[in-house]
């Protein structure tokens, strides 16, 4: 078949390209093929990224450090973003959540990723992390009796469910507050803790995705286990001068280097002339050049800790040891918000279950709900339909 005759590398780029103008997840390939030659283009095309990563690991790997939290904005940092609104621009009647917000998204500005500690609670990870868990039996469950089911759950098909790496779209209550008639389940709590009016995160989302507007972009955990290959390095959406993605992958327990971690380049969110030698440099040696010469920032997070980042910034996800290694499933939460003023294709779907895509559910939105009684308990949003579960 023609596409066996394709060089690997191509190969790599057409199935990277494809899956980033499809959907976020970009990963997802099936370990048992099934004899269909969209299942051998996957195995193949499996085979030919872990090769790619591995080299690229051995190109970044020595020069990788692991990231730290910004203590003070750069010092070429005006510092920007105004968003104080009715408050002093200086001195003691900014608040402590005002200026550190400034000071990450300086630091957003310079590098295209941050490191922020503790955006939520020791004790609220690991309860969230029992609730993905139990959202995971759940839609194990659901696609095990009912296999079209998946993907408003995996946001992909089964054939081509990866064991070791998938994402599990989340619902707004989790299954287990639904079934117990519980207003404010793990899920509503979390997300509270989150994005609430004093949070941490819903500054940050507010103040790089142009304020309270910001729409819900990603609702999703990423599971890695024990033997899942480090990823190739990408960026999730194209440069645009208004950044238009903003995600947080927020830890749900402490991470060892061994349960995989996320490497960044940090400034690749620019079109610096580093940049370009990446995109444009897969076959004449410029790419691999960029990489050993790249000062990779990999994130190591304890329970609670977020990074955040430019959704344009280079990155991969690196290995999930083997069982006996030092590997072991690994559950991150992720939010993503969309800054409306980007106007650019943003280059993937939303990762969201289909009953809350195209809703336009904003920040402001969210936080209306969480303030009240029952948040997301079917709800009429405005447009007719209730918030549900979102499986539609
Ligand atoms: C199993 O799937 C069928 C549709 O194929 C659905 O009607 C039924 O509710 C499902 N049962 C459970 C327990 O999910
Ligand atoms: C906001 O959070 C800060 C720091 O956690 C706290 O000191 C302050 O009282 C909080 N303000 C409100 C209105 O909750
Ligand atoms: O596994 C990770 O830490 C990164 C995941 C990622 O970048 C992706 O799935 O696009």
């Amino acid at each position: 078949m023609a596409w066996r005759l394709l060089p690997l590398l191509a190969l790599v780029e057409m199935i990277a390209s494809l899956s980033s103008r499809m959907q976020h997840p970009r990963m997802q390939l099936d370990p048992m093929p099934k004899g269909g030659a969209s299942s051998l283009l996957f195995q193949d095309a499996k085979i030919a990224m872990t090769k790619r990563a591995e080299r690229e690991r051995e190109l970044l790997e020595p020069n990788s450090r692991p990231m730290t939290a910004p203590k003070r904005a750069p010092s070429n940092g005006k510092s920007s973003k105004g968003g104080g609104g009715g408050f002093g621009a200086n001195g003691a009647t900014r608040t402590a959540l005002q200026q550190a917000t400034d000071m990450r998204a300086d630091t957003l500005d310079s590098e295209g990723v941050c490191l922020i500690p503790g955006v939520l609670s020791t004790d609220s990870a690991a309860r969230l992390r029992e609730c993905v868990a139990d959202e995971l039996a759940r839609s194990y469950a659901a696609v095990e009796n009912d296999s079209s089911s998946s993907v408003a759950r995996f946001n992909v098909p089964v054939e081509t469910h990866d064991p070791k790496r998938g994402y599990l779209l989340l619902p707004l209550r989790d299954g287990r507050a639904v079934d117990a008639g519980e207003a404010r389940g793990t899920l509503i709590c979390a997300l509270q803790e989150l994005l609430g009016p004093n949070s941490t995160l819903g500054a940050m989302f507010s103040t790089t995705c142009g304020g309270e507007s910001a729409e819900l972009y990603d609702l999703v955990a990423l599971r890695t286990e024990a033997g899942a290959a480090r990823q190739p390095v990408h960026s999730d959406t194209p440069y645009q001068k208004v950044p238009g993605l903003f995600c947080a992958f927020i830890a749900l327990q402490d991470v060892r280097y061994e349960m995989g971690t996320t490497m960044f380049i940090p400034k690749t969110h620019l079109q610096t002339k580093q940049r370009l030698s990446f995109d444009n440099g897969q076959f004449d040696g410029q790419r691999d050049a960029m990489l050993a010469s790249a000062q990779p920032r990999h994130s190591m997070l304890q329970a609670g800790d977020a990074v955040f980042f430019n959704m344009n910034t280079l990155h991969a996800g690196t290995a999930n040891f083997p069982e006996g290694q030092g590997g072991s499933q690994r559950l991150l939460f992720i939010l993503t918000f969309r800054n409306r003023k980007a106007r650019q294709a943003l280059g993937h779907e939303p990762n969201l279950r289909p009953g809350y895509r195209n809703r336009g559910i904003t920040l402001a939105d969210m936080r209306r709900e969480l303030a009240s009684d029952e948040p997301f308990a079917g709800i009429h949003q405005g447009d007719g339909d209730p918030f549900g579960d979102g499986l539609q």
